[in-house]
């Protein structure tokens, strides 16, 4: 028997409100603004939405550092405005699941302001230690008083200590993303205690899930140790990731708050080899209860160690990466399937071909992942196959991951000036998500009718959802019809993957079966037309009913015969997904 659940039959579009609709003019989008879009979504046919944070905050990472759990950024609106939300979109039964941000909180969350006081009740709450003698470590840190340098060697995600000095107290605090994102110290259970509190709260009030950021951080090791120089940050990933009492952290929550409820809970796990045993841990029949996660693999593959580095990547490892993924989670767990998000440069540019055959490829991405096994994620915007942001100078960014990072190596100079990297910068840089979504071909795209905090895609007027929906062959009708398979055919959702030519360079073809039932998925990542024959372990009998489901062309034969599957030749780029029963 098939064991169903609503999210697995699901799809989810990730929603980051800063850039999706500004009803205010105040050149930030707004809860108002996701509104006036619901029925937008319910067209499209997502089940799901993932609002990224929309909580009190300094935005110093864009709502990723939390004030207030409990309250909405007034830039973004009202309590009562979200509750609508949920209302809005609970009547077109579309689900909604939030960020969880518990990681960190924001240097100005009442409980770090009451923190700082060594004498508080909650100075626990947080990592404070002292700083250690200079002359008898073998790193350095700028600040802090003379011959004294941080607890250890770590250095932040986003570039720097991963320690700040805090004068009044002479002590340290660590913050492993920016420093107005102090870490909560989760061995405290008074920590543990707030945090199910909060998440209850917000259960309450209906939501259908939460998506966990950096969940696999939350756990430290013992005695904070310094890490391995030669490793990236030096090695404090490597100490931190799915550290010591992470599952006892997640064991809890699931008992306080997550069991019996029927939920969709992804954690975004950070790390830089995740084998399947540790995943399963988290998502597996015996782990910890989350629906999925999102892991980095994937992601890693063009990554250089810096922002202004870049590598290339190649199919056969994309397919290795998602066939490791697919095998190792086919039994026990789940997959989400994601190549976009807030923190991600556009797909289409980075896997696809952004000029020529922006469509066909946005399509065959599209498709890949909404053929795999697993929970689609679609990202604000890549239903229109919206592409990387011409950044020209530093002026153009907005984000810390990018600005700390190359400010930092300016000044030291590692690297010279911007123009010098501006190629991997461009390429690598999470603003490139980050501009406003592409509404119409009016001024600032339709986003706002004030100055868009984030300058928008000079692209807009030939890519934006009016132009697209407007036109019958557009990536946002293919997309349409990609989400609406689901509902129609189990194999999507349940189907049982294999690969075939893992070695192609340019080719990749996959089968999912559910008894009788098969999708055959054909990809051709290039700009060139490639010819190949069936593999063989692609039976076809000459009884089977064959269709052509969905495709990128629009003059593939909708039933050919058996025979005609023998020899296929792809066009640029061109997907074709056959069903077969
Ligand atoms: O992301 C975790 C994270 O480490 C990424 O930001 C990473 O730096 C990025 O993929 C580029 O390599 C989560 C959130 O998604 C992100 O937006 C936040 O900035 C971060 O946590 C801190 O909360």
């Amino acid at each position: 028997a098939i064991d169903r659940a609503w999210w697995k039959e699901a799809v989810v579009y990730q929603i980051y409100p800063r850039s999706f609709n500004d009803t205010d003019g105040n050149g930030v989008g707004d809860i108002a603004g996701v509104i006036e879009k619901v029925d937008y979504l319910d067209d499209l046919g997502v089940d799901c939405v993932w609002l990224n944070p929309v909580y009190e905050s300094p935005n110093a990472d864009n709502g990723y550092d939390i004030a207030d759990y409990q309250s909405i950024m007034a830039e973004f609106g009202t309590m009562a405005e979200w509750d609508r939300l949920l209302d809005e979109l609970h009547d077109r039964d579309i689900r909604l699941i939030m960020d969880l941000v518990v990681n960190h909180t924001s240097d100005e969350h009442a409980w770090f302001v009451e923190s700082r006081d060594p004498a508080s009740e909650k100075r626990d709450w947080y990592y404070w230690r002292e700083g250690v003698d200079a002359d008898t470590v073998d790193y350095d840190t700028d600040e802090g008083p003379a011959g004294e340098a941080a607890p250890n060697n770590w250095e932040s995600f986003f570039g720097g200590p991963a320690w700040a000095y805090d004068e009044a107290s002479e002590e340290w605090y660590l913050h492993m993303f920016d420093r107005k994102q102090p870490d909560l110290n989760w061995r405290n259970d008074e920590v543990r205690e707030a945090v199910f509190d909060m998440m209850e709260w917000w259960l309450q009030k209906g939501i259908d899930g939460f998506r966990m950021d950096v969940v696999n951080l939350l756990s430290k090791p013992e005695g904070l140790p310094s890490g391995d120089p030669d490793l990236p940050n030096n090695g404090m990933l490597d100490l931190v990731a799915n550290g010591p009492r992470i599952h006892e952290y997640l064991g809890e929550m699931n008992e306080a708050v997550l069991e019996g409820r029927d939920l969709l809970t992804v954690g975004e796990m950070l790390a830089d080899d995740m084998p399947m045993e540790t995943a399963r841990q988290y998502v597996g029949e015996d782990g910890d209860g989350l629906s999925m996660i999102f892991h980095f693999e994937h992601m890693l593959l063009d990554r250089g160690e810096h922002i202004w580095e870049d590598e290339d990547w190649d199919l056969p490892d994309l397919k290795a990466v998602f066939t490791r993924w697919q095998e190792g989670l086919a039994e026990d767990g789940w997959n989400s399937l994601y190549l976009n998000n807030h923190d991600q440069p556009r797909m289409v540019s980075r896997f696809g071909n952004d000029d020529e055959y922006r469509r066909e490829s946005a399509k065959l991405l599209g498709t890949l992942l909404h053929t795999l096994q697993g929970t689609p994620y679609v990202y604000q915007g890549e239903e229109l196959g919206m592409t990387n942001y011409p950044f020209e100078s530093l002026d153009d960014f907005r984000d810390v991951d990018t600005l700390n990072p190359l400010r930092n190596a300016i000044d030291s100079g590692e690297i010279e000036d911007f123009a010098s990297v501006r190629q991997a910068v461009n390429a690598n840089s999470r603003d490139n998500a980050r501009t406003p979504m592409q509404w119409s071909a009016d001024e600032h795209a339709g986003f706002t009718d004030g100055d868009p905090w984030i300058g928008v895609n000079p692209n807009y007027e030939e890519i934006n959802a009016e132009s697209e929906r407007d036109d019958p062959d557009s990536v946002w009708h293919y997309y349409r019809d990609l989400i609406a398979l689901r509902d129609d055919y189990d194999v999507v959702v349940y189907g049982e993957y294999e690969n075939y030519l893992p070695d192609h360079e340019s080719l990749w073809v996959y089968t999912r079966t559910l008894s009788d039932e098969r999708l055959l998925v054909t990809l051709n990542f290039s700009d060139t037309p490639t010819a190949f024959s069936r593999p063989d372990e692609v039976s076809i009998d000459a009884t089977d009913d064959v269709d052509h489901l969905v495709g990128n062309y629009d003059d593939v034969d909708d039933a050919p015969a058996a025979a005609d599957l023998e020899d296929l030749r792809l066009r640029p780029w061109e997907a074709r997904v056959y069903h077969l029963d």
